[in-house]
Order: C-alpha cells, then structure tokens, then sequence
C-alpha cells in the first residue's frame, strides 16, 4: 500500500501537466474566416522540459501541378522538410527570407531535396521558372501550433495549461511580424477568437 501511495505521488509530480485544446477562430476585418492562419501558443515560462519539437502533420513541400502544396505549412524550428517534385516539370526553389535563406537549384519528376529550418520566421518560397510558384513555411518556435482551415478555424492540441502568448500569422498580415496577445491556458478544452487585419490577398 505504502509503495502504490509513493507510486501514486511520484506520478502526480513527475506525470504530464494539465493541458487542453485551444480552439481559435481567425477571421478578417470583414468578419469573413481567414484560412491558412499560423496559430501559435507561447507558454509565458518557456516550454515545459522535454516537450517533444514535433507536429502531427508531414513535413513536406511538394510540388505539383505547377505548384506548391501546402501553401502554408507550420513547422517547429530545427525541422527537415522535404520538397519533392512530383511534376514532369524542372522546379529551382528558393527563398530570400531572413528566417532562411536558400536555393534548390533545377531539379526534375520523382526527386526530392531536404532543408532544415533552424531559425523561427516566416519563410516564404519561390521558383525561379514559375513566378506563379509561391508558399510560405512559418517556422515556429512552439510545437503547439495550427493552421486555420477553410472555415478559419485553427485547434492548437494539448496547450500546458498557464501564462501563455497567442501569436498568430498569416502571408497577407498588413504587420510584418506575427500578432501577440496574452492568453492564459485553462488546461481544459477553451476557444477564442482573434481578428487579423489583412491586405488584399496576394494570391487569391
Ligand atoms: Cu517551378
């Protein structure tokens, strides 16, 4: 018995802290929902140790149909990302952005590169034969991160509960950094919802 009780508290101190959903609606200044936003939560004291800089998403940038797929995809820094080209096509990726810097020269069907993101940032691609080629990788410094889909809605999964910072960004952002504001984590499923002031959109 003596030993279940020490078995009971070392877990209680040593298990997994209260997290909880975070589900965030991102819409325009029109009030119209705004996909592909980059939702983020920051914990205030840091990541809790060990957490894993992991998504559940792939990271891959295709290219195919003579475009990027995804065109926003989050990844946490320090991660590889893959860039197959799955056309018939040669593409010659690149991009100029601070966060990163850098060029797949000419590469054809079936081939693929790899690059890692080690600064976090907005990353945006490029490529030097289709200038209709653009894509976004938001490198991020929290793995607690989501994308909003059509319906401009974004769920950040298993956000440790406490003092936290919600930053969102988004390609079309009139600011140049991601937005921030405080957003205390109840440890329970929560939703908010936050409104982006955008310009007309680049792309479409
Ligand atoms: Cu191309």
């Amino acid at each position: 018995m003596r030993r279940l009780v020490l078995a009971l508290v070392s877990a209680a101190i040593a298990g997994p802290a209260l997290a909880g959903d975070v589900t965030v609606e991102v819409r325009n200044q029109a009030g119209q929902p705004v996909r592909d936003a980059v939702v983020m939560i920051r914990p205030s004291g840091g990541l809790p140790p060990g957490t894993p800089m992991k998504v559940s998403w792939p990271m891959v940038m295709a290219q195919q149909n003579v475009s990027f797929q995804p065109y926003v995809l989050i990844v946490p820094v320090g991660s590889s990302v893959s860039f197959p080209n799955k056309d018939k096509v040669r593409h010659h990726v690149y991009s100029f952005s601070t966060a990163k810097r850098f060029e797949l020269k000419l590469y054809g069907r079936d081939e693929s590169r790899s690059v890692t993101f080690d600064k976090p940032g907005a990353v945006s691609l490029g490529c030097n034969i289709h200038d209709s080629m653009i894509a976004f990788i938001y490198v991020s410094d929290t793995p607690f991160a989501a994308k909003s889909g059509p319906d401009g809605v974004a769920v950040v999964r298993s956000a440790p509960a406490g003092g936290a910072t919600l930053a969102v960004w988004h390609p079309d952002l009139k600011a140049r950094a991601a937005i921030a504001r405080p957003l205390p984590v109840a440890g329970a499923a929560q939703r908010t919802s936050i409104v982006l002031d955008l310009k007309p959109s680049i792309t479409r």
